[in-house]
């Protein structure tokens, strides 16, 4: 149905070819990621070897995917590009915003209601411009992506940071902001930074409690939430081909948690079997025929250090299970430590909720697993101890797993089952109601993959812990974030002691899989004829303006919008949560800039000088007492600045209120992009200890900015309020293309101008 076989098989058919031509330029056997960008390359086929790290190339991905949070900017911003329809096959997917109370139906329906405005808008876009729409209910878009568009050896693109899950079935697919995906879905070259290659050897075998879900907590553990920045994560060896392909879309999802460009895997029969068992045995078929180009060269995997950057090891019959967290992806604590570290940090022991599925892990077999502790609660007469929820990822596991009886063991143990959506993942939880932001300190267990401050429930008491489904529900039984199944027994309601059965699940439903109606809408053949509406009152959707490009004397005389202090997410920068009801318009999003930034000044959130009246006040206010003023303004931060999400509203924002440059240590990569696109400067220290030099009421002078040019540093002069001066170099990674964004404007005004 709604995958495109036609396309898959000419990307099949040239696929040889273009792999040969890509290893005699490149002079040595490929890793399989090399295949794919070398095939994927915008020019065809391969005329010179791209140096890892350091060239920009462009790319003719295969797809786009995009999820309503971010399909409204990056639409809005697509009806600017002058195209009838999109270039590449494109879907649209409502799932972010679908609050999570009561449980699926209610919920289902009530956003239908608050949101219809804008599903309205996003569905009659699709139509317009030949977009598959997935409506309200369907699933998480990197669940879909999975059941019905990825493909081994394949590339995509989408707007959201967890589209990398489709590596799981041996694609390239990266996340990008909205502007990136305009390129595309106008028909142009996409470009990226070749990234590095980090391989990973797994070794042994996962049994008993661990799960694919611990793999990517270990590597976590290892690269820290910036160890994979500018690389791909290529994953292989005999631990690897005994994985589900589920699992490995697990692993290749949380890469996103690392700052990897993307993960991915080569092709083995687990990816056959998923493939048929979704119903796209001509996919498997295709993809048989080319399987020696859909994994690497066999001397890659055996001497891995000779063609990777970096390679790591894990062995996998060693591996326990961890829980990772809390407040960061990467502070992993095996299972067997938890108990001494939480009494070490003082983490509160009692598990409030476990909560199980997201786009990371809500396949059949996690969910099966769980089922099967979920079950062993009445068979050992145990009674839950903690709140249990479950997301499904798609209307198709949650209708199979409904079939097969697995929603009904989860009801017997009180859980609640909340619409195939987002939900608490991403802080459309309502938990508090409006009492979120000071709720009380707790703890919470889920099977999902950021645990930010705030991100599942809006309170930032709230301590989010992250393992598997299976650790989750166990833990949810036990009650305790010290509960080690593989050791701990359990007090029944005999008062017997009883232990827990280690969890057995299936990799594929026995049965298949079915579903009624997957929520599946084709556009129009010819859409030229649909209207889109945008209200000009509606307080969800803005039509946009093309931003002013920023004139070198804007550049002088700028003032400190912030000091960023320590950990500076996309959701520091723009909150999710309540505020994805703004995602379409720029003006009211634009209310929440940097509200979660930490001023290294006073340590506060929202709270920063004006220097214009000598006041303090929120972030948005005095960035738009210094738009009215005509001022333009920089923020400065740490390491790995705009970590986590794709939304470029975390640029845009900053850019429509007037911020014309963003000074860190170090970015995290899609972030970095998105500056660029919106015509912003995105620089670096180049010595980072300059960061410390940085004084609240300064002024900056960019005073070489009329030689903007690639590989050549700029000067900022800071004159700080004594009257001293430094002079503060800051690095860039622009090339002329970029440089031409920024002197224009924005990227999109570049392309209305090409296409005018
Ligand atoms: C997330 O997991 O943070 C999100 C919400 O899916 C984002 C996208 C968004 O901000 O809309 C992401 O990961 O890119
Ligand atoms: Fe949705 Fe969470 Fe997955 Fe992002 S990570 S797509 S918010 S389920």
């Amino acid at each position: 149905m709604a995958f495109d076989i036609d396309m898959i098989k000419t990307v099949y058919a040239n696929i040889a070819e273009k792999v040969e031509a890509a290893r005699k330029i490149v002079g040595k056997p490929l890793t399989l990621s090399e295949k794919i960008l070398y095939s994927h390359l915008w020019d065809g086929k391969a005329t010179e070897a791209f140096v890892r790290g350091k060239d920009y190339v462009d790319f003719a991905p295969d797809r786009v995917a995009c999820q309503d949070a971010t399909a409204q900017m990056a639409l809005l911003q697509f009806m600017h590009a002058g195209k009838p329809k999109v270039a590449v096959p494109t879907t649209v997917h409502c799932d972010h915003l679908i609050q999570a109370k009561v449980g699926a139906e209610a919920d289902l329906k009530r956003a239908n209601q608050t949101s219809n405005e804008v599903f309205d808008f996003l569905e009659s876009v699709s139509n317009k411009y030949g977009i598959g729409f997935w409506k309200p209910g369907a699933g998480i878009i990197h669940q879909v992506v999975l059941e019905n568009y990825a493909f081994p050896g394949g590339m995509m693109i989408g707007t959201d940071s967890h589209t990398v899950n489709a590596g799981g079935l041996g694609m390239v697919a990266i996340g990008v902001g909205g502007a990136d995906a305009v390129d595309v879905m106008a028909g142009m070259a996409w470009e990226l930074k070749f990234p590095k290659l980090i391989g990973v050897k797994l070794t042994g075998k996962l049994s008993g409690w661990t799960a694919p879900k611990d793999v990517i907590l270990k590597v976590a553990d290892i690269l820290t939430v910036k160890g994979g920045t500018g690389a791909i994560v290529e994953y292989f060896g005999e631990g690897a081909t005994s994985m589900s392909c589920t699992g490995k879309g697990t692993i290749c999802n949380m890469g996103a948690e690392v700052g990897a460009t993307t993960s991915t895997f080569g092709y083995d029969e687990s990816m056959d079997r998923y493939l048929r068992a979704t119903d796209r045995a001509d996919v498997a078929d295709a993809a048989l025929q080319v399987k020696e180009h859909l994994t690497a060269d066999s001397e890659v995997y055996a001497n891995p250090e000779q063609y990777f950057d970096q390679v790591i090891e894990i062995n996998l019959s060693e591996l326990e299970p961890h829980l990772n967290g809390p407040f960061t992806p990467d502070l992993a604590t095996p299972i067997s430590k938890m108990s001494e570290a939480a009494k070490e940090n003082d983490w509160p022991l009692n598990v409030e909720v476990g909560l199980i599925g997201s786009c990371t892990n809500s396949s059949y077999e996690d969910i099966s697993r769980a089922a099967s502790l979920a079950k062993q609660v009445a068979d050992k007469d145990l009674k839950m101890k903690s709140e249990f929820t479950i997301t499904p990822g798609s209307e198709q596991v949650r209708y199979t797993i409904e079939r097969d009886g697995f929603i009904n063991t989860f009801n017997t143990i009180g859980a609640t089952v909340f619409a195939n959506a987002c939900g608490p993942c991403i802080g459309m939880w309502d938990r508090y109601g409006d009492k979120a932001a000071d709720g009380p300190r707790n703890t919470i267990v889920h099977s999902f993959n950021r645990n930010f401050a705030k991100r599942a429930d809006g309170n930032p008491n709230t301590l989010a812990f992250v393992g598997s489904p299976e650790l989750v529900t166990a833990i949810a039984i036990a009650g305790r974030l010290d509960f080690n199944p593989v050791t701990d027994k359990l007090i029944n309601e005999e008062g017997e002691e009883v232990m827990l059965d280690e969890p057995r699940g299936y990799e594929l439903p026995p049965e298949g899989f079915a579903v009624e109606d997957a929520g599946y809408i084709a556009p129009k053949e010819d859409g030229s004829g649909v209207e889109v509406k945008v209200s000009p009152t509606s307080e969800r959707l803005q039509l946009l303006a093309p931003f002013e490009p920023i004139k070198p004397e804007q550049l002088q005389g700028m003032k400190l919008l912030i000091k960023a202090f320590g950990k500076c997410t996309t959701d520091h920068i723009s909150m999710a949560g309540p505020w994805l009801r703004y995602r379409g318009h720029l003006d009211n999003i634009a209310n929440n800039t940097l509200i979660g930034a930490v001023n290294a000044f006073n340590k506060k959130t929202n709270f920063v000088k004006n220097q214009l009246e000598g006041e303090y006040g929120g972030v948005p206010d005095t960035q738009r007492a210094y738009k009215a003023d005509g001022t333009k303004t920089i923020v400065v931060g740490d390491h790995n600045y705009g970590e986590g999400s794709s939304r470029e509203h975390a640029a845009m924002q900053p850019r429509h209120l007037g911020v014309a440059a963003v000074l860190v240590k170090s970015f995290a990569r899609i972030h970095e992009t998105n500056l660029k696109k919106q015509g912003m400067l995105a620089l670096t220290f180049a010595d980072e200890s300059d960061y410390d030099r940085i004084q609240e009421d300064d002024t900056f002078n960019f005073v070489d900015i009329t030689d903007f040019s690639p590989n050549k540093p700029l000067t900022i002069e800071v004159i700080h309020s004594d009257g001293s001066k430094d002079n503060i170099i800051a690095n860039h990674s622009y090339n002329d293309a970029q440089i031409g964004w920024f002197k224009e404007g924005s990227a999109l005004n570049v392309i209305k101008r090409e296409n005018a």
